[in-house]
């Protein structure tokens, strides 16, 4: 009796193990999976779509005909807006975003999106040989409002 009760509970847990493994393998999966939406005609916007394959992810691209009304559509504020626009697990990702902070962002709950507004020289899909402009990366939150949440280039 105690030989096979040690016995199922030893598969018991294998099988809680093999679960658990399959299920956080799959939530990683579907995480890095991003809608991007943009222009046609955006060169950069291509570029930053490189950089996201570049680390991981899997991109969904739109070709849109009116981004300004897409970024309406997602809650992107104007003072936020950049080029294109991505959707990953129901946040906005506005401009050329490093993967590093669409990471960070997807393991907190508290924000609707994150955006750095603009066109800054350096960030990803922007390269500029030797120019690296100072940007901010602007996290929305569900009380809606902005605070900063990373600050560009590094130091
Ligand atoms: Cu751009």
């Amino acid at each position: 009796m105690t030989g096979s009760f040690r016995l199922s509970s030893r598969f018991l847990r294998i099988a809680t193990f093999a679960a658990l493994f399959i299920g956080s393998t799959a939530q990683a999966a579907q995480a890095l999976a991003i809608d991007v939406h943009r222009d046609a005609n955006c060169g950069c916007c291509k570029k930053w779509i490189q950089h996201l394959e570049a680390n991981g992810f899997t991109v969904i691209d739109h070709v849109e005909t009116n981004m300004s009304a897409v970024k309406q559509d997602l809650g992107v504020a104007p003072r936020l807006s950049s080029c294109h626009t991505a959707m990953i697990n129901g946040k906005f990702v506005e401009g050329h975003v490093p993967a590093e902070q669409i990471i960070a962002m997807s393991k907190r709950d508290d924000l609707l999106g994150i955006a750095a507004p603009g066109m800054p020289a350096g960030s990803p899909g922007m390269e500029v040989d030797g120019v690296h402009e100072a940007y901010q990366i602007i996290g929305r939150n569900k009380a809606g409002t902005d605070q900063v949440i990373a600050e560009y280039p590094e130091n």
